[in-house]
């Protein structure tokens, strides 16, 4: 028999200290202090304006969880010597001691671990107490940085020391709010005789045949016969475990899956693998019972010439990707409807992967069923980011059993096809002056290049593993090189104007981003700054990197005018955001095929800030994101430059020419008629010209024009437009500020839709980047496209979505509506 019984209600929490005074406040349980005591309405919310400063005191408090729960033997117990009754905890975070009935259960220590311990002999008929206290993760990382010594890191607090998500200590992207709590489920599980304590379902492809090797163990607690099958997709098998047996391998082939590809590849088969685990003979009960979907495809990295190439059912991948960071501060908020729609909102970005980025968690079942459905590829880096980690006890017992427990809880997962090491330590080390701090003690060498890799090549040899993002293939190599491997571009928004990214050649950018602020509507909500400015004090606290407000103006470059107003400030940087990661995403698929992926920094926010993200805190979509649409969609045509230096290799390119580069990373040729006019800004052509192309699938073909199209006789004043099928590119021959844009002129008419409005915009001049944005308005209102650039009598259309009215004038309006060349206007608030 099994039985679960989750033991989430009735919690009280209670601050075990002489300062802090609050006992036995209702608890949520899975959750954390910080969102009980909100919910108490004992602190403000941590989100808003500068709360965050007055509850550090919460990460330096002991607390205690306590509960009671009724409990009868012969309700849950299955009795006699064999039965059991553990337990189960599937995440506490962190330093916790469970006490049941006044009994130590267990002292743990590791956010990413799942715990499971015998109880039965603790338990009483009737009233039980169980008590989780949570020890300050400062006290802990203080004790443990005493005794190890410091660790360089490229951040102040010690989340070196402390199996624990780092970013919770604060990022450039975050607040400092250092949790403690049971974020994941709690229960008591009885059972007897044997149970399936992990089940590890390897997938692969044999020619077109699926083959899957079921690793199953079992727990005992009676060395009795088993018997364990497993089925999938109509095919069964079976092993019998001799008494004292407890591993069994169930391999089954299944003739001609349909496969599972990524998104864009085709479709998402599932299917379900049930493993059974029963007493001999086979048709006695059922023990235990496993059921999970699994997908049938290959998945392998081609290295070939230090390329970085994700390779799917032998399909080579380029990866339109985005990082992602923990969605919220407090990971039990994070439910699957949220889930979905922030997946739904990398997926309609047109993105084919994200890489779980190793400052955040091994992310949770739910995002891995998500992906699995939706098709987006998974690169999952082991929590580690941005410091030297020490490899002394505990820590390397701790990362050992945490990289065993995620490795077989994600191997069903078709979605995840990438472990990667670490985030930035290699190069930390190797380019940050780490080594030499280090004077030879050690710095997570031996987790990236011998432990991660030895325990993913013997729970999970049919995933990639590598060392660590960027990295260069070799422990010995410089870690951030462009030509191998995986690369972080991080000198542009730091100290570079964005063009540089068209002096790349990489193989594989990993991490590339550029802030810029959230939407309006976020800011308004989390901050009561009057009047709202760039460098208010709420939006200077919930700016997070160094120097950020002055990046983000100097960012502008000579790209957009200088912003004189908030809301001038707000729309251009928004903007430059948009365009600068739309410059390098072109740049690099233009590279296509020896560049094969572009990994944006960063899809989503754990709380309202000014940050790289593309959906802000309060789940708003950033221009970034349409800019993101467009850019990452199966086609794009592009107007390049190459007459720039290639920056890594040393080689320099110095065509000097301009060229269309049609890129068709779609399933289908893309044949038609390549035009291409060079316009004065009223549209009329002064030169043109039209080439047949044809691309094949996953193709990209760069069209070199002659002189006549990229030589403005006025660069001031003149436009360069591509066109094939229904995609344009559009280049000016001099940056906004230079070029003599009219005075916006157009015509707007708008129309009720179900559900919003409809609005057409008729251009009489040339509009430069117009969008709208009805979260001024409106807060829950959306609008479907922006950023849309319109010559002289061409119109766009863009739907605004809203459960509310919305007031068409107001919505055509300053500064809803808005644009480049728009006319001088006053600051409006
Ligand atoms: C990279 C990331 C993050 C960071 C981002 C922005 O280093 O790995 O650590 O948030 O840059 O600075």
């Amino acid at each position: 028999m099994s039985m679960y019984r989750p033991l989430h209600d009735g919690w009280a929490l209670t601050a075990v200290s002489d300062e802090v005074d609050i006992a036995g406040i209702p608890a949520t349980v899975p959750g954390c202090v910080h969102t009980d005591l909100l919910a108490a309405g004992l602190i403000d919310d941590p989100y808003l304006d500068d709360n965050e400063n007055r509850l550090t005191w919460i990460g330096r408090t002991t607390w205690a969880y306590e509960t009671s729960f009724i409990w009868h033997a012969d309700e849950g117990d299955p009795g006699g010597e064999n039965g059991r009754i553990d337990l189960v905890c599937d995440g506490l975070d962190t330093v916790a001691t469970v006490v049941l009935n006044g009994t130590e259960v267990a002292a743990t220590a590791n956010m990413h671990r799942f715990y499971r311990f015998p109880v039965r002999d603790l338990l009483r008929e009737g009233g039980n107490t169980l008590q989780v206290r949570f020890g300050s993760p400062y006290d802990y990382t203080a004790r443990l940085r005493e005794e190890i010594g410091d660790l360089p890191g490229a951040y102040d607090e010690p989340y070196q020391f402390i199996r624990k998500m780092a970013c919770n200590f604060g990022w450039d992207w975050g607040p400092t709010l250092v949790t403690s709590g049971i974020w994941r489920p709690i229960g008591l599980h009885a059972w007897s005789g044997a149970r399936l304590s992990a089940v590890r379902p390897l997938v692969t492809l044999d020619g077109r045949d699926g083959r899957v090797r079921a690793h199953v163990t079992v727990e005992r607690s009676a060395e009795v016969p088993l018997v364990v099958t497993a089925s999938v997709a109509g095919t069964a098998a079976e092993v019998r475990l001799a008494p004292g047996e407890r591993e069994a391998v169930l391999e089954l082939t299944v003739p001609e899956p349909h496969l599972w590809w990524p998104r864009g590849y085709g479709g998402q088969p599932l299917y379900p693998l049930t493993v059974r685990l029963s007493e001999a003979p086979g048709d006695a009960e059922v023990l235990d019972e496993w059921t999970r979907d699994i997908g049938f495809r290959s998945v392998r990295l081609d290295r070939e010439d230090d390329a970085f190439t994700i390779v799917v059912n032998d399909a080579p991948v380029f990866v339109r990707g985005a990082n992602w960071i923990p969605d919220d501060c407090f990971p039990t908020r994070i439910t699957p409807e949220r889930l979905a729609r922030r997946l739904g909102q990398a997926c309609d970005a047109n993105l084919n992967l994200l890489r779980i980025w190793g400052g955040g968690l091994y992310e949770s079942t739910d995002f891995y069923d998500l992906c699995d459905r939706l098709g987006l590829l998974v690169g999952q880096d082991f929590p580690f980011a941005c410091a030297a980690y020490p490899e002394e006890e505990p820590f390397a017992s701790e990362v050992e059993a945490e990289a065993r427990d995620a490795i077989v809880r994600l191997a069903p997962h078709p979605s995840l096809v990438l472990w990667n090491g670490n985030n930035e330590n290699i190069e930390g080390f190797s380019d940050w002056g780490w080594r030499d701090k280090l004077d030879g003690r050690t710095w997570g060498a031996g987790y990236y290049y011998d432990l991660l890799p030895r325990v993913v090549a013997e729970l999970d040899p049919t995933r990639p593993y590598w060392a660590g993002s960027p990295y260069s293939g070799e422990p010995d190599l410089p870690p951030n090189d462009p030509a191998r491997g995986t690369v972080h571009i991080w000198d542009v928004w730091n100290r570079e104007d964005y063009l540089r990214y068209g002096a790349y050649k990489p193989r594989f950018v990993a991490e590339f981003g550029f802030q810029g602020p959230p939407a309006y509507a976020t800011l308004r909500r989390a901050l009561g700054d009057e009047p709202l400015t760039p460098d208010s004090p709420g939006v200077l606290h919930h700016q997070k990197a160094i120097d950020g407000n002055a990046k983000l103006l100097r960012g502008l470059g000579d790209h957009l005018p200088v912003p004189a107003t908030f809301d001038d400030w707000h729309y251009l940087t928004q903007l430059n955001q948009a365009r600068a990661m739309a410059f390098g995403i072109e740049r690099f698929r233009s590279l296509a095929p020896y560049c094969m992926g572009t990994i944006v920094w960063q899809l989503n926010d754990c709380w309202p800030g000014v940050s790289w993200a593309a959906v802000d805190g309060d789940a708003r979509r950033k221009p970034l994101w349409y800019a993101l649409r467009r850019v990452y969609a199966d086609r794009l045509l592009t107007i390049q430059d190459s007459s720039v230096v290639v920056v890594n290799d040393g080689a320099e390119e110095r065509a000097g020419e301009l060229s269309v580069v049609v890129v068709n990373d779609g399933a289908e040729e893309w044949t038609g008629e390549l035009s291409v006019v060079r316009s004065d800004l009223t549209g009329k052509p002064l030169a043109e010209e039209a080439f047949p192309v044809t691309v094949p699938a996953r193709g990209t073909l760069p069209v070199p024009l002659p002189e006549a199209l990229t030589t403005a006789a006025d660069p001031a004043k003149e436009v360069l437009t591509a066109r094939l099928g229904d995609q344009s590119a559009l280049r000016f021959f001099a940056e906004d500020p230079e070029v003599a844009f009219p005075e916006a002129e157009f015509d707007v008419a708008t129309e009720p839709v179900p559900g919003g409005v409809r609005v057409t915009v008729t251009a009489r001049t040339l509009v430069r980047e117009l969008a709208l944005f009805p979260d001024r308005l409106d807060p829950a209102a959306e609008v479907d496209d922006m950023l849309v650039t319109l010559l002289p009598g061409s119109a766009a259309t863009f739907v605004v979505r809203s459960p509310g009215e919305l007031d068409p004038a107001a919505l055509t309006s300053y500064p809803v509506l808005r644009c480049v060349n728009e006319a001088p206007r006053r600051e409006t608030r």
